[in-house]
């Protein structure tokens, strides 16, 4: 089984603005939605999407989970959130306007996790994790949640001897790292942050992916937007770059990645086939409004034309 794990779910509100967002004018929105919000409830949406069966974990706010929930349920994913009394799941706005420079995302909080919700979240993964089920942690934990209890968490899925994803940033990412995740997916900033210092070539960032893969994390993946991203598995570096797109919202297409190359690998895909489904799938995200749609049939069509190169170790030592 694979279960998604959002520990500060989200109601994304997509706002649409009319021309470029300028300060000190009145920025016209031209429409606006609800969209799920959350990060692992989008790689829950991809799943489902291909019928991979998966429940999406993680807390809820008890005064608003239904919203959350009825998005998710409309796109035929199973929850099983643990709720927090008296508590509102929080908001991320997303602006888009016309510029084509990207959308702004500006997020709230989220409610503190308290300690016997945080308790009741470690009971449910004691008794529902089995051996070799996937679990993918993505998104920033909330108030509540320090990089400590975090690990405990991760620590829970390994006892059950599960797979751990992670799309963490930070302190989290960090707390991670000791455990062997089997995939762990920075952007290019998180990396940097993980690993302390600035890279600045392809060589800088081969030569700590290298390292991490050989410190027992299956697979490396590093994001780079619109650059695609590197991948590292088995002493291998791919760089996989995406296809040519017209972007309309970028929001969303991280997490779909990573839906696209967990479903690949669950269906135990190869590498080549994983990284052009799920490049291609988040190419196909960026030209959506929502931040959790996404075409699989755009995503097909797009496929031949993610590029996949393995770099060479000589390449890589003179660049
Ligand atoms: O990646 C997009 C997204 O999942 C949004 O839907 C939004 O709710 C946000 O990220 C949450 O990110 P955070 O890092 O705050 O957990």
């Amino acid at each position: 089984m694979i279960y998604t794990v959002t520990l500060n779910t989200a109601v994304d509100r997509i706002l649409h603005i009319n021309g470029e967002l300028t300060r000190k004018h009145n920025n016209k929105i031209q429409n606006a939605h609800f969209d799920i919000g959350g990060k692992a409830t989008h790689v829950s949406v991809v799943l489902s999407s291909l019928s991979i069966e998966n429940i999406a974990m993680g807390f809820i706010g008890s005064i608003n989970k239904d919203v959350l929930v009825h998005l998710l349920e409309a796109k035929g994913v199973k929850c099983d959130f643990i709720e927090q009394e008296s508590c509102s799941i929080r908001e991320s706005l997303v602006l888009i306007d016309e510029s084509g420079k990207g959308s702004y995302m500006i997020t709230e909080k989220g409610f503190p996790i308290e300690n016997k919700t945080y308790e009741k979240l470690l009971a449910k993964l004691k008794s529902t994790i089995k051996e070799n089920d996937i679990v993918i942690f993505a998104g920033s934990p909330p108030e509540g949640i320090d990089g400590e209890k975090y690990k405990r968490i991760l620590e829970i899925i390994k006892e059950q001897k599960g797979k751990v994803i992670i799309d963490a940033t930070g302190e989290y990412l960090k707390a991670a790292i000791p455990l062997k995740p089997m995939m762990i997916k920075p952007n290019e900033f998180e990396f940097q942050e993980l690993i302390g210092k600035s890279l600045n070539t392809l060589a800088d960032y081969v030569r700590e992916i290298h390292g991490l893969l050989e410190s027992g994390i299956e697979y490396v993946v590093v994001s780079l937007g619109r650059k695609g991203s590197l991948v590292g598995h088995q002493h291998r570096i791919y760089q996989v770059s995406p296809p040519n797109i017209t972007e309309v919202n970028d929001t969303g297409c991280g997490d779909v990645f990573v839906g696209g190359i967990i479903a690949k690998l669950s269906q135990n895909s190869s590498l080549e086939d994983t990284f052009r489904f799920a490049t291609a799938l988040s190419a196909s995200k960026a030209t959506h409004w929502g931040s959790s749609d996404f075409s699989l049939v755009q995503a097909k069509e797009l496929e031949p034309e993610v590029q996949i190169k393995l770099i060479g170790r000589d390449e890589y030592v003179v660049l």
